[in-house]
């Protein structure tokens, strides 16, 4: 069964790379597709149940990284990606096997799973001296849970896990319909402290009246609004707008997905100062993340001398 399981998660993380920045939502549906139509489904899930009894997932961190005016770059959140290791296959994206999960009803498992994780590992980070966020992807089906806010508040409690230490990324289609309820829920966790964030901003439709009533802190950019800024005057003019436009509203810009100096570069000239992407660095595992990111902020080497 190893082989026509790992054929079609390949495939899938292939689909999932090229739909990628057509949006979440897309890239997801895609996927899911791709993975009824290899009518592997069933072991699929067979797979993603034992995963989860054998303790096959694990968490990555890619750093949020804040550049100051004096070339001083500090990171300040830590975006959790959760990751599958597979007993037949090196590492598996979330995007081969959430769907997968979201559908047949298991994300509300794998949800506990990274969420009571991230809570354990916030905890242990403040404790240490770690004053950095962990970010957390909420997946529309897991905030339709009834229950989603009361298992969040469990895991904070569970590990006493200080509400700062946490920020939860929700999609811009997702955030730009919840109901009362979930609102509700969202306000009261950031009166808490706990940051909210929205995710892969420009992907989706967003009104905009609605944007400023929403209880947000800060909104991450998307990828496919800076993939072009360098090279394109277009590309910049939308993308400085938007910057603009959220600055306004007087919630933080994130920029996601940066790749290239030349990128951040322009980005700086525009005003953002937050910045996420491989060309900062690829997500890494725990150790890895604190041996690089918890020391004392350091200076940029480019930047000591022009500023
Ligand atoms: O949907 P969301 O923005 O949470 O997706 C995060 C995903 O994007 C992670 O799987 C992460 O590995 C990937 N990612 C992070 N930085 C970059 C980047 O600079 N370029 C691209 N293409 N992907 C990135
Ligand atoms: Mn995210």
């Amino acid at each position: 069964h190893g082989d026509s399981l790992s054929a079609l998660l390949r495939s899938a993380d292939i689909a999932m790379y090229h739909a990628k920045h057509e949006g979440r939502g897309r890239a997801e549906m895609f996927t899911a597709e791709l993975a009824l139509e290899a009518a592997d489904r069933a072991e699929l899930e067979r797979d993603l149940l034992l995963g989860l009894e054998r303790d096959e997932f694990l968490l990555e961190f890619q750093p949020q990284i804040e550049m100051s005016h004096g070339g001083v770059a500090q990171a300040v959140t830590a975006e959790a990606l959760v990751r599958w290791v597979h007993p037949e296959r090196a590492l598996i994206m979330p995007g081969a096997f959430v769907p997968v999960a979201e559908e047949s009803g298991m994300i509300v498992a794998l949800g506990d799973w990274v969420m009571s994780r991230v809570c354990e590992t916030a905890a242990r980070w403040a404790r240490s001296g770690v004053h950095q966020r962990i970010a957390i992807n909420i997946s529309t089906r897991e905030l339709a849970q009834a229950d989603f806010f009361l298992r969040l508040r469990h895991a904070m409690a569970t590990h006493q896990t200080p509400p700062p230490m946490l920020e939860l990324e929700i999609t811009e289609s997702l955030a730009m319909d919840m109901d009362e309820r979930v609102l509700g829920q969202l306000s009261a966790l950031r009166q808490d402290g706990v940051r909210i964030a929205i995710d892969d901003f420009g992907t989706g439709y967003s009104n905009l009246a609605r944007l400023r009533e929403l209880p947000v802190d800060r909104v991450k950019i998307d990828r496919s609004l800076v993939r072009d800024i360098a090279t394109s005057a277009e590309a910049r003019t939308i993308c400085s707008a938007v910057v603009g436009l959220i600055q306004g509203l007087g919630m933080e810009v994130v920029i996601e997905g940066v790749e290239t100096q030349a990128q951040m570069d322009m980005l700086r000239v525009i005003g953002c100062t937050l910045f996420q992407g491989y060309h900062l660095a690829r997500p890494m595992g725990e150790a890895q993340y604190l041996d690089r990111y918890a020391t004392a902020p350091a200076v940029e080497p480019t930047e000591r001398r022009s500023l």
